[in-house]
């Protein structure tokens, strides 16, 4: 028997249906007869709620009045995913649960379904923050997650009957939303707008206009920590409504305008994802929510103090900014302390500048924000004054250092027409860390190299991590229970480091037996549930080959679905005898940014290559390509366990670190990837032979560059590259119609930034190698068994230890009583 030390609520299955009745009854008006699973899901929710408030409270009033500084996590993304099964799971509630919903007549499944998932964030950066702040609440560190509540999240995707990606509004509000709390109470004031005055001697900003944020809370219960922490997201409303009253009924509607344009400020989340967007409304949201989360984390720590000892928030609180985007928190604390509080620069400085550090999460330049320094001006002068000041002491303090005139310049945070987020964000924080080992190295060598030579102690490395509660507990309930039954204990799920203690086992036959067959079952389930959501026939017999991310040039999509025409054509033309083919489906998930051409392109030719491979005869039951639409957080929980091999194939030295490839390691998938990212880490840790790895090195890469880069040279060199090519260019996907790829094909042929061409010839070597491995399946498993015992590094509990330990220099509450 293993050892269990899974939360579990001293509540019963009664008591909580009970609590359901009640809910139903007194809060929503309904009967057990008359409710539908929509119902009970908000009924379920309410009551989990009630569970954790206690624990909540705790937390709060600890963090308060405990000497434990706390983290904010300043984050314009949160990319929570379902909510109920995470809550009921870190609640100790989930037996109690099921029996439940199965006792008053419901089915568990249609409860869950009705969950909307809120959808607040692009990919990485935000799924990020989601997995951080799960841990925070696990380790037991006081934190807030700080951000915006998106009335619409990141946008539905949809293809059209051409395979194209048409994009619609995600609504995700549309329904009850059970789990955040309005407190219209804790508001904050957030201005904008107008222009600076001197009022005796003083600099006095009048700003134009205002809007409300109005928090909305969201509990982040821990697992097996007992405490709850809070995710409070910024809602915008109109300021002042009864302004309103003062206006005459032909200046009626003229006067709502306002109110509609403060509450545009949180109505949507950009769907841009690494690419430059210079829209004000986004540096509006910025701003808006950074200005609020100031004030409240001050109301917080200092509660009813009208005249605050603000040197000592630093003790109180330490704010990581994820990326640039709240980086304009920075000048913003300096204005509140200088002109809200009345310090003088240099202590406002020594604050500000022990309380912000700031994580980059990208290496393409065009992604660090530069924002025109006249719509800073113009939005926010104030800051726009303090910014030129933070830069005069700046260059003044690069001079003092001996640095040179030209690389002061290259430096500069405020060039004259615009500021440079990222170079604000690494002057005015103690640290900056990059979310892998190779990305923190680049960016030291290569992005930031002028910071870094200046300020080297502020560079640190922390490698990213996932959670492994919701990403194998919950999403892989089979592999977690035959962890628990070879190690003997679940302790693994708050210590992922002890999966190590499954490696003896990969010698064990039996056991990968056992492991192979949860695979299997994984696979019998997606099939079922891709049947029932998208209508595909999946063959669980056939190797689930996967790739999904975001859609961008540089994760090199076109690689992948090249390579997969070339296979096509090689056993169209009999070239690859049938029986040589081990058989594959591959599946895609990807959303493109709706601005971004290229990407969408590929997109409608993945689909345009399923339907034509899906629907030829000859390659029946050797070649499927399936591209499920609207991958999100659920379709990533059904999806990853499911998966024998997965895809991380960026060219080297783009992708700061990839999380995905974290989550399919630890699920029991191989990868085949670059030597990018964390790929880099995770293969250190599986072992080389237990990894497949292609494809040029940052070095390499770099050389090629300098030599001279021309794709045209290896299409012409390599047929199998050539052919495939030629059938995308000659309409063999488009119905014979030879415009319709021609901008891609033309880009890969002329441009290929990506070097995608360059990488083809090893990525297709390496395959008969995965073949040859996937025809013993014995094998397989065994190597897949061993990369999930050795990637309990990739835990975020161990990433946010490194936080704690490198950055934040704090750690858990006191143990609870
Ligand atoms: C950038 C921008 C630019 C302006 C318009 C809106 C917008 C929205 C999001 C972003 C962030 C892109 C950066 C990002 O998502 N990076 C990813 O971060 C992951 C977590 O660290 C990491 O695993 C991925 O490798 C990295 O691409």
């Amino acid at each position: 028997m293993s050892e269990i030390t899974a939360p579990k609520s001293p509540v019963t299955a009664e008591q909580f249906a009970d609590e359901i009745r009640e809910q139903l009854k007194y809060a929503q008006g309904v009967t057990v007869e008359q409710a539908t699973p929509a119902d009970v899901y908000v009924a379920a929710a309410v009551a989990v709620r009630h569970h954790l408030m206690d624990s909540w409270m705790q937390t709060q009033h600890d963090m308060v009045n405990g000497t434990t500084k706390a983290v904010g996590y300043l984050s314009a993304e949160f990319l929570m995913g379902k909510q109920l099964r995470n809550a009921l799971l870190n609640a100790g509630l989930t037996e109690q649960y099921n029996a439940a919903i199965e006792s008053l007549g419901f089915n568990l499944q249609d409860v869950v379904d009705t969950e909307y998932e809120p959808g607040l964030g692009n990919g990485g950066l935000g799924r990020l923050a989601a997995c951080f702040i799960d841990s925070l609440a696990s380790l037991g560190v006081p934190a807030f997650g700080y951000g915006i509540q998106y009335k619409y999240g990141i946008f539905k995707q949809e293809f059209d009957k051409d395979g194209k990606q048409v994009e619609t509004p995600d609504y995700w509000l549309a329904n009850e939303e059970p789990w955040g709390h309005i407190d219209y109470n804790r508001s904050q004031k957030v201005s904008f707008g107008g222009k600076v005055v001197k009022e005796g001697g003083k600099k006095v900003w009048k700003p134009a206009w205002s809007v409300r944020a109005v928090p909305v809370d969201y509990m982040v219960p821990g697992y097996a920590s007992g405490r709850v922490n809070t995710l409070r997201l910024w809602s915008a409303k109109a300021e002042d409504e009864f302004d309103l009253l003062t206006f005459n009924r032909s200046e009626y509607l003229s006067a709502v305008k306002p109110q509609v344009k403060a509450e545009n400020i949180s109505k949507i989340l950009y769907p841009e994802d690494s690419t430059k967007e210079g829209k004000q409304l986004r540096l509006e949201q910025q701003y808006f929510f950074v200005s609020a989360s100031l004030h409240d984390a001050i109301r917080v720590f200092y509660p009813g103090e009208s005249k605050p000892d603000l040197t000592t928030l630093p003790d109180k609180i330490v704010f990581q900014l994820n990326d640039t985007h709240p980086v304009i928190g920075i000048p913003e604390l300096m204005r509140i302390l200088i002109d809200e509080y009345g310090y003088d620069w240099d202590t406002a400085w020594s604050i500000t500048n022990k309380t912000f550090n700031y994580t980059c999460h990208t290496l393409l330049p065009e992604a660090l924000e530069v924002w025109p320094a006249d719509l800073i001006g113009e939005l926010l002068p104030r800051h726009l004054e303090i910014i030129e000041k933070i830069n005069e002491q700046f260059e003044a303090e690069l001079k003092a250092k001996g640095v040179g005139a030209v690389t002061i310049k290259d430096m500069a945070i405020y060039t004259g027409d615009s500021v440079r987020m990222a170079y604000l964000a690494t002057y005015g924080g103690s640290h900056v860390n990059g979310v892998a080992e190779l990305h923190s190295q680049l960016l030291k060598d290569v992005t930031l190299k002028n910071f870094s030579d200046v300020y080297p102690d502020k560079f640190t490395n922390v490698t990213n991590g996932v959670t492994p509660r919701r990403f194998i507990k919950l999403a892989n309930p089979r592999l977690s229970d035959l962890i628990t039954e070879g190690l003997g204990t679940d302790k693994w799920l708050s210590d992922l480091e002890l999966l190590k203690g499954l490696e003896p086992l990969a010698a064990d036959d039996e056991f990968v037996r056992k492991f192979a067959a949860v695979k299997q079952a994984n696979k019998v389930d997606f099939a079922n549930y891709a049947k029932r959501e998208y209508g595909f026939d999946l063959d669980p017999d056939t190797m689930f080959n996967t790739m999904v991310k975001r859609l961008h040039e540089y994760k090199r999509q076109a690689l992948k679905i090249l390579a997969l025409i070339a296979r096509y054509a090689d056993i169209k033309s009999g070239k690859l005898s049938a029986d040589d083919v081990m058989p594959r489906t591959v599946i895609f998930g990807a959303k493109a940014a709706p601005g971004y051409y290229l990407a969408k392109m590929t997109i409608q030719l993945i689909n345009n290559v399923a339907r034509v491979v899906n629907n030829d005869p000859d390659v029946k039951g050797k070649l499927n390509v399936y591209f499920p639409w609207n991958y999100n957080v659920r379709l990533a929980q059904h999806l990853i366990p499911a998966t024998d091999l997965d895809e991380q194939i960026s060219q080297a030295g783009k992708e700061a670190s990839g999380t995905g490839n974290m989550k399919f390691a630890l699920n029991g998938a191989m990868t085949v990837g670059t030597l990018d990212g964390a790929n880099v880490e995770i293969r250190e840790r599986v072992g080389a032979e237990n990894f497949f790895l292609f494809g040029m090195t940052v070095d390499e890469v770099d050389k090629l560059y300098a030599d001279g880069y021309g794709p045209r040279k290896y299409y012409e060199a390599d047929p199998r590259l050539k052919a495939a090519i030629d059938m995308v260019a000659d309409g063999t996907f488009s119905n014979g119609n030879k415009d319709t790829y021609a901008p891609l094909v033309s880009d890969w042929l002329s441009k290929d930034w990506f070097m995608t061409l360059a990488d083809f010839h090893a990525y297709t070597a390496i395959q008969s190698e995965i073949e040859a491995l996937y025809a013993q399946p014995l094998e397989w498993n065994r190597k897949a068994l061993i990369n999930v015992a050795n990637s309990g590094y990739f835990s975020s509990d161990r990433s946010i230890s490194d936080y704690l330990e490198r950055i934040w220099h704090t750690g858990p509450l006191p143990a609870l009583a």
